[in-house]
C-alpha cells in the first residue's frame, strides 16, 4: 500500500480456533476465528514495514511464528 492510502484488510479464518492479532506499529488488534472473516480499516502516513502478529502463535513453542508484514511505499 501507499502512505496516506485508506485500507480495508479482510482476514477469514481457516484453520485454528482463534487468532488474536495486533499490526505492530499502528495500534490496530482484531482476532480472526475458524469460518469467519475479521475486518479492520486502517490508514498509514508513513513509509515502513509494519509486522501482523497472532499473539496465540507467536513463536516456535506454539505452532508460530504466524506472522505477515503490511509494507507502506
Ligand atoms: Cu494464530
Amino acid at each position: 500500500m501507499r502512505k496516506g492510502e485508506s485500507v480495508e484488510l479482510n482476514i477469514t479464518g481457516v484453520n485454528g480456533a482463534s487468532h488474536p492479532f495486533v499490526i505492530e506499529g499502528l495500534g490496530v488488534r482484531g482476532e480472526v476465528t475458524k469460518g469467519n472473516t475479521t475486518t479492520v480499516r486502517f490508514k498509514v502516513d508513513k513509509k515502513g514495514t509494519y509486522p501482523i502478529r497472532c499473539l496465540t502463535h507467536a513463536d516456535i513453542h506454539s505452532n508460530g511464528p504466524m506472522v505477515g508484514y503490511i509494507v507502506v511505499l
